[in-house]
């Protein structure tokens, strides 16, 4: 309780930051977008996880407060980014289900893109498959028009909710992630390999890109290049940094 009034006053005052994970290309293995993830250093408790204080701002209600800012400050850094010439496509943002669902999403990512200046195109959305199986006529409209306005979206830590293929092939969305807990395993376990295998295959079926996170060694790069998987995030090229960090590796590997 304590956490939420301070919660309240973080929103009030900003004490956010944005951290970035590079995303790579395996077939370049170039940078090729980054992930947004949301930290907040608490003046006496130092940095508090979003696994703990996006649930406690979706209690609050202040979880649409602390996911617009994301959204601004997300688009701003991006914007920032191409002015200065660094080869980035996209930037992905979580977005909760609480956020999801509230009527104004798409009016926030309007106002994020048209005040930073940012092309639709550059902004990635990550969304959970359970958000979007919650309310699937609802997730069509939303997918729809993100689709007509040229935003990009991911289904985040796929394989770990439930989602019917049924439904997965009408959702227009462009990339699926496949959570870091198939990935760990994936050279020793016989199951996550089987899992991991089939996972691409649909995603290729659907055509869908496939992005692999948790990638921590060159020996699980070069597995699921071979697998055909798109992409990979993971402490292999990065933790997630600061847009300094990201603007200096990027420099380096120009
Ligand atoms: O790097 P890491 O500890 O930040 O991320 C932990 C979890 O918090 C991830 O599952 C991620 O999806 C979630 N998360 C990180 N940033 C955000 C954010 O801005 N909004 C929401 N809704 N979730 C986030
Ligand atoms: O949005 P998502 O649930 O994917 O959040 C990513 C989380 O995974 C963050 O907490 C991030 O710090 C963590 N993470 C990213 N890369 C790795 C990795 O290679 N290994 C492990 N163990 N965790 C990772
Ligand atoms: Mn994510
Ligand atoms: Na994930």
């Amino acid at each position: 309780l304590e956490l939420q009034n301070d919660l309240h006053r973080a929103v009030a005052a900003g004490d956010f930051e944005l951290y970035y994970q590079p995303v790579v290309d395996l077939s370049t293995r170039r940078v090729v977008s980054v992930e947004a993830l949301v930290r907040w250093f608490h003046p006496q408790r130092g940095n508090i996880r979003p696994e703990v204080f996006v649930p406690l701002a979706e209690e609050a209600g202040l979880i649409v407060g602390v996911g617009n800012w994301v959204l601004n400050e997300a688009c701003m850094q991006m914007a920032e980014w191409r002015r200065e010439g660094v080869a980035l496509q996209r930037i992905a943002v979580n977005i909760s289900a609480l956020q999801f669902s509230e009527g104004g999403l798409l009016r926030h990512i309007i106002n994020a893109l048209e005040s930073s200046g940012l092309p639709s195109h550059c902004l990635g959305l990550e969304i959970t498959e359970s958000l979007l199986m919650e309310d699937v006529s609802y997730t069509l409209g939303m997918l729809a028009d993100l689709k007509a306005m040229d935003v990009n979206v991911s289904i985040d830590d796929f394989g770990t909710g439930y989602s019917s293929m049924s439904y997965l092939k009408q959702f227009p969305i462009d990339h699926l992630k496949i959570d870091r807990s198939f990935i760990a395993n994936v050279l020793d376990s016989e199951q996550d390999k089987a899992i991991t295998t089939a996972i691409i295959a649909m995603a290729k079926s659907f055509d869908l890109s496939v992005i692999a996170e948790g990638v921590e060694s060159e020996q699980q790069a070069l597995y699921l290049e071979e697998l055909g998987c798109d992409s990979c995030q993971g402490y292999l090229y990065g933790k997630p940094m600061s847009a300094e960090d990201i603007s200096r590796l990027l420099e380096d590997s120009a």
